[in-house]
């Protein structure tokens, strides 16, 4: 195992910026030297992972198997001393959940085209024994042809005896979470999964979530009930579907075959949704085998036999990379080490520091390494002694997932839970009064600590959920309680298991990051009402531009994003500035480069870092400068109002 960990990466990708994070891993933007494709780095450091080792495992045997045009690909992983790196699609819309806040809700046509592709991709990991189990708009993102990718496999499970058997951990969002795993009962993965589908075809079409609450106790009691307000914009046919997915009965809850030639999925189309696998692993591309052979100076047969190894090493990566390139009609012609500087599949590296902006273009326009996009903020910096400090940030215990043994007597919740819904901007006024969209539109902060549910010694299952176990005095989000005095069987003692010293802890951390959530809840009203009267926001996707385009003075021509903030001003110099004195007021630390500011939050005690960049730019159709904005780290929720508190301070 290699010792020198970013030494090793560095052999086969450029390192560029932070892209996200989540739980305990970042997401960095890459670009792989031999096929100049841009990748997602997944990165882990495995002493941080502690506990949840093999959640990661669980993830990377799971994406292994899993080939899918709906599932995330992942190309290559690399394990060193400290760091375990998974190399994985680029997917440079970002997560479905940023999607539906910048357009509020989506139309019936929209949701039901993403929704087809969310049937597809569940109904393939079903048909492959696997139950996904955290289900969610964040775990679903969007690529560079506007088609979704399902992503987080570490809390899947693959029953042994396939996905019909019963299923204990209790896992997920609380929001997304089926009401049979809230109750403690053995469970059906694919029948949990379907629930969390409801959950989200509900978000896609109202903008809000069915079961929200800002104390968790209530969401679960909501869950239990599966009782939910029906918008008036709600079509029937959405509405029965949503009554179909949301069916508190997991027996009478709508299966996914029955969702692939359903009638609300079939408005429009011609044909049922297409869950087979576009892309199996048993077919090699001959042109790609070609490529890599004459590249390689092998014949094809050992380069298909190579491929055939499916390692998840440099050959496995060039060749999902240059199907890739292919699929999308660019030329796929290897750069040889000399053009690139780096090392080929075979070859020992070669660490030269350089870009592919050194670089001449490979051929013609559909194969230019050149170009970057809109997310390629990357490029214009490498990494600051800022991303690394942000690096140490603590990593809370209530946060931990891991593997899904069946039998665990642990409820596991999914990590960072972030209830995240959309404006209230864009809710029906009509229907969901202002009161309740506000409710509804503020997620959750609190990291859940694991509850533990007692065990019923004769039915051999979860007591269900009974209200006294949980005393909402103590706590806004499920207060762990008392295991039971005899262990019930042998699933019940896992090696993760807290003390009951750290779980007090945990209580308390909760908490107090509880205040954190209120406060920001009537900071919120405040600032959507400042920025609605101060700020025009634009809420077009970008569509991806093929050319970095620089103003003289350096500045980036933006498009129209939901991610950029117009203003009236015309100087970016004084945009700059006021920005500058706002970060400095509000005591936000801030990198300078050029026009990008790389922002982080002072971390506090119970609080998280928060992490984003602002950048500065000029609108594409317009003469007019605007603020470009990225979270990079931090909880969803806060980074919106921080980021809103901050423009709405501007005078622009
Ligand atoms: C991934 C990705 C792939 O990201 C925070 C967590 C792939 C992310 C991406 C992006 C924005 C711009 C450009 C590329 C596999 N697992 C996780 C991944 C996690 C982050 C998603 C966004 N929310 N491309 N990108 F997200």
């Amino acid at each position: 195992m290699p010792d020198s960990n970013y030494e090793e990466i560095l052999k086969y990708y450029e390192l560029h910026e932070t892209i996200g994070t989540g739980g305990f891993a970042k997401v960095k933007l890459g670009r792989h030297h031999l096929t100049g494709e841009k990748v997602a780095i997944k990165i882990m450091d495995k002493v941080a992972l502690g506990d949840d080792l093999p959640r990661v495992k669980t993830e990377i045997d799971a994406m292994k198997n899993l080939s899918h045009q709906h599932v995330c690909r992942l190309y290559h992983v690399i394990e060193t001393s400290e760091k375990i790196f998974m190399i994985l699609e680029y997917c440079p819309g970002g997560d479905l959940f940023d999607y539906i806040v910048s357009k509020g809700r989506l139309s019936e046509e929209e949701a039901r085209a993403f929704f087809r592709q969310i049937v597809s991709a569940v109904a393939y990991v079903h048909s492959q024994g696997y139950a996904h189990r955290d289900i969610k708009p964040e775990n679903l993102l969007i690529d560079e042809e506007h088609n979704l990718k399902l992503i987080d496999f570490g809390l899947c499970a693959k029953p042994k005896g396939g996905l019909d058997y019963f299923l204990k951990t209790c896992c997920g969002s609380p929001a997304y979470v089926a009401p049979e795993l809230i109750q403690g009962k053995a469970y059906i993965g694919s029948q949990a999964d379907i629930w969390s589908m409801g959950v989200l075809l509900y978000a896609l079409l109202c903008g809000f979530l069915p079961f929200d609450d800002d104390n968790m106790m209530t969401v679960y009691r909501r869950t239990i009930r599966g009782k939910y307000t029906v918008p008036e914009w709600l079509s029937p046919g959405s509405t029965l579907l949503l009554d179909q997915l949301l069916q508190v009965d997991p027996e009478k809850r709508i299966t996914v075959e029955c969702l692939l030639s359903h009638p609300w999925l079939m408005q429009s189309y011609s044909d049922a949704v297409q869950w087979e696998s576009e892309c199996p692993l048993g077919h090699l591309d001959e042109d790609c085998v070609t490529e890599l052979s004459v590249f390689h100076n092998q014949s094809r047969e050992s380069i298909s036999a190579l491929i055939s190894e499916w390692n998840y090493d440099q050959m496995s990566a060039t060749y999902f990379l240059l199907l890739s390139k292919k699929v999308r009609g660019k030329c796929i012609h290897l750069r040889v080490p000399s053009q690139t500087g780096h090392a080929s599949t075979t070859q020992s590296a070669n660490l030269r520091a350089m870009t592919y902006e050194d670089v001449p273009d490979c051929s013609d326009v559909p194969c230019a390494f050149g170009s970057m996009e809109f997310s390629d903020a990357a490029s214009l910096f490498k990494e600051s002694p800022l991303e690394e400090f942000i690096l140490s940030t603590r990593r809370t215990k209530q946060n931990s997932r891991h593997d899904t043994q069946p039998g665990d007597m642990e409820f596991t919740l999914s990590t960072p839970v972030t209830r995240k819904v959309a404006s209230k901007k864009h809710a029906n006024k009509k229907n969901v009064n202002a009161e309740s969209a506000l409710r509804n539109e503020r997620p959750l902060v609190l990291p859940a600590p694991k509850a533990h549910f007692p065990m019923n010694q004769t039915e051999k299952q979860y007591i269900p959920f009974q209200e006294p176990i949980f005393k909402e005095s103590q706590c806004t989000t499920v207060t762990p309680i008392k295991k039971p005095e005899t262990p019930i069987n042998t699933y019940e003692t896992t090696a993760n298991e807290d003390l009951p010293e750290r779980r007090c802890h945990s209580v308390d951390l909760d908490l107090k990051l509880a205040h954190v959530g209120s406060s920001q809840k009537k900071r919120k009203a405040e600032l959507f009402r400042s920025l609605e009267r101060g700020l025009d926001k634009v809420i077009t996707m970008l569509t991806p531009s093929k050319k970095k385009r620089f103003t003289r003075a350096g500045l980036r021509k933006l498009k129209a994003h939901c991610n950029v903030t117009m203003t009236q001003l015309l100087n970016p110099d004084q945009l700059l500035n006021e920005i500058i004195s706002v970060l400095s007021k509000k005591q936000v630390e801030y990198i300078k480069k050029g026009y990008i500011l790389k922002c982080q939050t002072k971390p506090d005690f119970g609080k998280e870092s928060i992490k984003f960049e602002l950048e500065v730019c000029q609108l594409d159709k317009n003469e007019a400068v605007g603020i470009r904005r990225q979270r990079l780290g931090g909880d969803a929720w806060v980074y919106e109002s921080l980021v809103e508190d901050i423009l709405s301070s501007c005078q622009m």
